[in-house]
């Protein structure tokens, strides 16, 4: 794409050659996946973080860019769908989603914010407390931490056990009063609500509790284990130097 620094000025007229811009990166942080930014210049990162001209609303999905970090969207029943509670607990369990309802439900609405600078606001998610689930399936003394995986065979997440018994981190079959369709992760997906998205796994299918935390798929490429929304940037950087700009 090319965006000279002029059209990112405050109050500068933002052009057509903007909008198609703003467009191409929805559609290649989409073929993508997660919260590759390394690719754009600060100023189409700049323009993604602040929109400028409003269009984040003219892109389909309310705001919403789909992610999958394996080329393809999985798919999976509700009838088929199991959430395995294992590792380090006294009752291992396999949930399927009647199982996963009998738990106390709870909702949450907040901002959704990905780490390559574009937000939702006010997203009505329900679901049960991840807390919930541990409890009843009895963490071990020797867990210090939770691992997430999902259906789609590549994507994993991590909490230390602290974080992830914290009420805003929930199991989420629900999102602004639907099914989680396939695209957001359905029909299961994890909320770590005050993080970055990429905290959030889609597809959910495992949660393991394990003795010492392990990196997700992105903490791998240099993303902060941490991803507090407002205290970090959601990067740590590598050794070929990463960006450092505080989209949030
Ligand atoms: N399995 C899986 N979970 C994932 C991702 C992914 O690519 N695969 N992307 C993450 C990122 S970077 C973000 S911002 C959110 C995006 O959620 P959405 O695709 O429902 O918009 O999902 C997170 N969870
Ligand atoms: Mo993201």
């Amino acid at each position: 794409m090319d965006v000279t620094p002029a059209d990112t000025g405050a109050g500068a007229p933002v052009g057509r050659r903007v909008f198609l811009g703003l467009v191409g990166f929805g559609a290649a942080a989409v073929a993508l996946g997660g919260p590759l930014s390394r690719g754009l210049s600060t100023v189409q990162r700049t323009l993604a973080a602040h929109d400028p001209s409003g269009v984040s609303a003219l892109i389909p999905g309310g705001g919403w860019r789909y992610y999958t970090v394996t080329g393809s969207f999985p798919s999976m029943s509700d009838e088929a769908y199991r959430l395995r509670i294992g590792g380090l607990v006294g009752t291992p369990a396999t949930l399927d989603l009647p199982a996963l309802a009998s738990h106390p439900r709870t909702e949450l609405v907040r901002d959704f914010h990905c780490v390559t600078g574009w937000s939702v606001p006010k997203v009505r998610w329900s679901g049960v407390r991840l807390s919930a689930l541990l409890d009843a399936a009895g963490v071990l003394p020797a867990a210090t931490a939770v691992q997430f995986r999902s259906f789609d065979g590549a994507y994993t997440e991590s909490l230390t056990l602290a974080q992830a018994r914290r009420p805003d981190v929930m199991i989420v079959d629900t999102l602004d009063g639907k099914p989680i369709s396939r695209a957001h992760g359905g029909p299961v997906r994890l909320l770590v609500a005050p993080m970055y998205g990429y905290k959030s796994c889609k597809w959910l299918s495992e949660i393991r509790l394990v003795p010492k935390l392990k990196q997700g798929y992105w903490e791998q490429f240099g993303y902060a284990q941490n991803g507090w929304i407002g205290h970090s940037n959601g990067w740590v950087g590598d050794s070929k130097g990463g960006w450092s700009d505080a989209p949030g």
